[in-house]
């Protein structure tokens, strides 16, 4: 340990450069997801395993959204098949076979497992960000990207203006709120977008409602996860998660396809 040479003014220098060059790198990006639940950071990782410079924007200090909470604070996470085999096979995850067709994960290892995956694959996650606005080009009507600053800001309630970051395609990965979506929606009406608010419980078509509707909203705004039963009006289905892997994959890989001509 050197620790006693180091000096106070080389750390702050040592932050600050690295810091503001990751930040200048990652102004201008080919997919800017909102969001690190299950469903934005499995889209992440397909995003940036195809090779699209990724970056994950997240709220919170933390990785997983509702995954941590799982069920009523219960350590256990429900999937069903193939969600089951696509875990295990692509992320390194374990799973139990609780029969009657549902599989239980560790919350824990599933938020870790998730994270490196994504990470290791390529794509960059920002932490302590809130997201509050859209950026919008009218001809030909298209998202190009996000408005953004940091979450304490938001939680001091003082005002400053958002750093901009440009995308070529922006995913709402916000889970129940559907915030980008929203934002969208009232800032932006002559889209016509509509987050018409998730609906009671109906498992047995929610899951797959979900992955059904996930997708573009409008050019440059896609949608994933909980996000998806928001802005479509679909019933929720609680504790089970296979719909938000699915629909994380989903996106990813209606994004690469249309993204394809870009590169
Ligand atoms: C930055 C933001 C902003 C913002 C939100 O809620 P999530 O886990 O979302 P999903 O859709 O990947 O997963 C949903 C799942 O957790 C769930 O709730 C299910 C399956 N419910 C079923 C039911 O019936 O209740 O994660 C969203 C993440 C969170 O980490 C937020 O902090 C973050 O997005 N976030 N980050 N800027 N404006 N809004
Ligand atoms: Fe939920």
């Amino acid at each position: 340990m050197a620790g006693i040479s180091i000096r106070e003014a080389s750390i702050t220098r040592a932050i600050v450069n690295s810091a503001l060059k990751l930040l200048s790198e990652y102004s201008s990006v080919d997919v800017a997801i909102v969001g690190a639940g299950p469903s934005g950071m499995t889209a992440a990782y397909y995003l940036a395993k195809a090779g699209l410079k990724t970056l994950v924007l997240e709220r919170r200090f933390s990785f997983g959204g509702g995954i941590g909470g799982a069920a009523s604070h219960l350590p256990s996470i429900i999937v069903e098949h193939p969600v089951s085999e696509i875990l295990s096979k692509d992320f390194g995850i374990k799973i139990m076979d609780m029969g009657d067709g549902l599989f239980t994960v560790d919350p824990a290892e599933m938020i870790a497992k998730l994270a490196v995956k994504a990470i290791d694959a390529g794509a960059k996650f920002l932490l302590g960000v809130h997201v509050d606005d859209v950026i919008y080009r009218d001809n030909p009507p298209r998202i190009t990207g996000l408005a953004l600053y940091w979450a304490t800001i938001q939680m001091a309630g003082v005002h400053t203006d958002p750093f901009f970051i440009e995308s070529n395609a922006v995913v709402d990965a916000t889970g129940h709120d559907a915030e980008v979506a929203a934002v969208a929606s009232r800032k932006i009406p002559e889209l016509g977008i509509v987050v018409r608010g998730e609906k009671s419980a109906y498992v047995g078509v929610a899951e797959d409602l979900v992955v059904k509707y996930t997708g573009k909203v409008i050019d440059g705004l896609y949608v994933t996860g909980m996000a998806v039963a928001a802005v479509h009006g679909l019933p929720r289905m609680g504790p089970i998660f296979g719909s938000m892997i699915m629909s994380g994959k989903r996106v990813a890989e209606i994004i690469i396809e249309d993204l394809k001509g870009n590169h």
